[in-house]
């Protein structure tokens, strides 16, 4: 029986992929890109390079490592077996920021993690226009092009800059367009940015001070989130929750209390 595969050799394979995806996404937009669909809602959209670029992930990752697991954002977990006791499946945001992509703006990226036994054990963030690209291993730290991140040391949260984002849905964008209201005296200011892969890599390196946002899926999570919580963030949801659909709040352990305890007053992960 081969031995597991180390958490740095899954880094290595996911940067690698990335790395091609990305260069994949930046020459479709170049050669310009139109949406082909659209999902939950009618802003809700795909566009052909998301779905080109997840197929080429899947097709190298299964090149590389034939027995693993998958789960795509465009495609779910395909025909690929589920990932048995120590085996591998990685989660797939192909472009994270897809409506970013869409207009051209260059906040957007490919977001690809490892997950063993339902830990994600390696990530990695590729900017797809600048080339920025996050990187972090459980338990060996988080890096931005090599260079080792530790979040940021605020500690009074109407100094924060605080960075959320909002779902496709009108009614959820409504409860959410309230509560970031209620919160808006109480911090720094707000940033909306669209892609929360990228998100919790800038509250990571201290470029934003904490990151929340309700309604994401295991793809906008999984890469993001092991470098946002590599670089001291507490990746968590609200009173106790693991981060998920409810609410994902990144925050530096100082402001957790706070920032925690507002959000579960403002009902930030209720609503629709
Ligand atoms: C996006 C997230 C973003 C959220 C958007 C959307 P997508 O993911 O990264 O944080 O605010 O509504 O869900 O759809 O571009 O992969």
């Amino acid at each position: 029986m081969p031995l597991p595969p180390s958490s740095r050799q899954l880094l290595d394979i996911a940067v690698e992929v990335a790395r091609k995806a990305a260069e994949t996404a930046h020459r479709m937009r170049v050669d310009g890109v139109s949406t082909v669909a659209t999902k939950s809602t009618d802003t809700d959209v795909v566009t052909a390079a998301d779905r080109a670029v997840e197929r080429q992930v899947v097709d190298a990752l299964r090149r590389l490592r034939p027995t693993d697991a998958v789960l795509g954002e465009e495609y779910g977990a395909g025909d690929t077996p589920t990932a048995g006791p120590g085996g591998v499946r990685w989660i797939i945001d192909p472009i994270d920021g897809t409506v970013n992509y869409l207009y051209g703006l260059p906040y957007c990226a490919v977001s690809l993690a490892a997950e063993v036994d339902g830990e994600v054990v390696a990530g990695v963030v590729r900017n797809v226009v600048t080339g920025d690209e996050w990187t972090a291993t459980a338990g060996g730290g988080a890096y931005r092009d090599g260079v080792r991140l530790h979040c940021s040391t605020q500690t009074d949260l109407g100094q924060a800059l605080v960075a959320t984002g909002f779902g496709y849905d009108p009614a959820r964008r409504s409860h959410q367009a309230r509560v970031v209201a209620e919160l808006i005296p109480h911090v720094r200011d707000i940033r909306r940015m669209g892609a929360a892969s990228l998100d919790m890599c800038l509250a990571a390196e201290g470029r934003l001070d904490a990151y929340f946002e309700k309604g994401l899926a295991p793809w906008d999570i999984a890469a993001g989130g092991l470098v946002a919580a590599e670089a001291g963030l507490r990746v968590t949801g609200l009173r106790g929750l693991p981060p998920g659909p409810d609410l994902l709040l990144a925050v530096p352990p100082a402001l957790f209390e706070p920032l925690h305890d507002r959000l579960a007053d403002l009902d930030a992960s209720g609503g629709p």
